[in-house]
């Protein structure tokens, strides 16, 4: 199966995973109706859901006999609720103060701020208990998988991202922002990666490539989301000097860009797996895709 059957194939399992987890929420009885209508407006809006889909590429590449799907249950709605949290937060108007999100008027502006500051600190709480509560994982890697989550995305990690990018101005030199976009979207998309690489059990050295691996695609992936959001006419907003295009012009971004690609390529060839085209077509999706 090539890339767009399998992610159309895991789209379904992931929806109704959410869909099921949605709905043992709502007859929660302490579970406030706004909270959950919040959280379930920004969770079903439309996203990609591209940190399960390459959790599950991960997974189905070490997998073995005993490995299941449901294993990797939570820990896909974790990283989609880490995600939706950090886009609730980033809307907000003490951060980035954006009216819309993928087209549609952003959490708070339908449900107020003091709402969509708790849905995201909801989310994100949750995220642990999910962790914790998983299926049929090793207590050991449980524990190693809390830690790599709470490492990633904490102070150490996404919310430092997120602390660099709000101090950023003029000074910004291009270091700088690397750093911002590893802690801000490489973190993520690499824990993605080596939490599904954990589940599944896979060697130490192949955890260590996969992580090279999705640190690349990571990066990779926000230098086209710079791409993607940069204007061709140069008329860009202010907080755009926050940008590969801005350091580096369009010629030497796409470079940048290509040489993450090719990085993240040469680490997953040097995978002791066979079937690794799949995430290889991931990392060239990545070049071409429109959002
Ligand atoms: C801790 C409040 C707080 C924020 C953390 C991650 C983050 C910092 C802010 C979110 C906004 C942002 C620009 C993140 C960069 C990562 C990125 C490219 C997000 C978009 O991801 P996609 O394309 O989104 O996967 P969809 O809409 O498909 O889910």
């Amino acid at each position: 199966m090539n890339l767009a059957q399998q992610q159309q194939q895991f789209n379904l399992v992931f929806e109704g995973w959410l869909q099921a987890y949605l709905a043992a929420a709502q007859k929660n009885k302490n579970y406030a109706e706004i909270l959950l209508k919040s959280q379930s407006y920004s969770l079903l809006s439309g996203g990609k859901r591209f940190r399960p889909l390459l959790a599950y590429l991960v997974f189905k590449l070490f997998a073995s006999a005993h490995n299941q799907l449901e294993q990797l249950k939570n820990f896909c709605l974790a990283l989609e609720m880490i995600h939706t949290y950090s886009l609730i937060h980033d809307d907000l108007p003490c951060m980035d103060n954006d009216d819309v999100r993928r087209g549609k008027p952003s959490n708070h502006k339908v449900f107020s701020e003091d709402i969509s500051l708790l849905a995201g600190d909801g989310l994100l709480t949750d995220v642990f208990f999910l962790l914790a509560d998983a299926k049929d994982i090793k207590a050991e890697a449980k524990i190693n998988l809390i830690k790599l989550v709470a490492e990633k995305i904490g102070s150490m990690g996404m919310v430092s991202g997120q602390v660099f990018d709000m101090q950023a101005d003029q000074q910004l030199i291009l270091q700088d922002l690397r750093k911002i976009h590893l802690l801000k979207t490489a973190n993520l998309i690499q824990t993605s990666a080596v939490g599904a690489a954990i589940i599944a059990d896979c060697a130490a050295a192949d955890l260590h490539n996969i992580s090279e691996f999705s640190y690349n695609l990571g990066m990779a992936f926000q230098i086209k989301d710079d791409l993607l959001d940069g204007k061709p006419d140069g008329q860009n907003k202010q907080q755009d000097c926050k940008s590969y295009l801005h350091f580096l012009g369009l010629e030497k971004t796409k470079d940048e860009l290509s040489r993450h690609s090719m990085l993240a390529r040469q680490q997953l060839k040097t995978v002791d797996r066979k079937n690794t085209a799949v995430l290889l077509e991931l990392v060239d999706f990545n070049l071409v895709r429109s959002s």
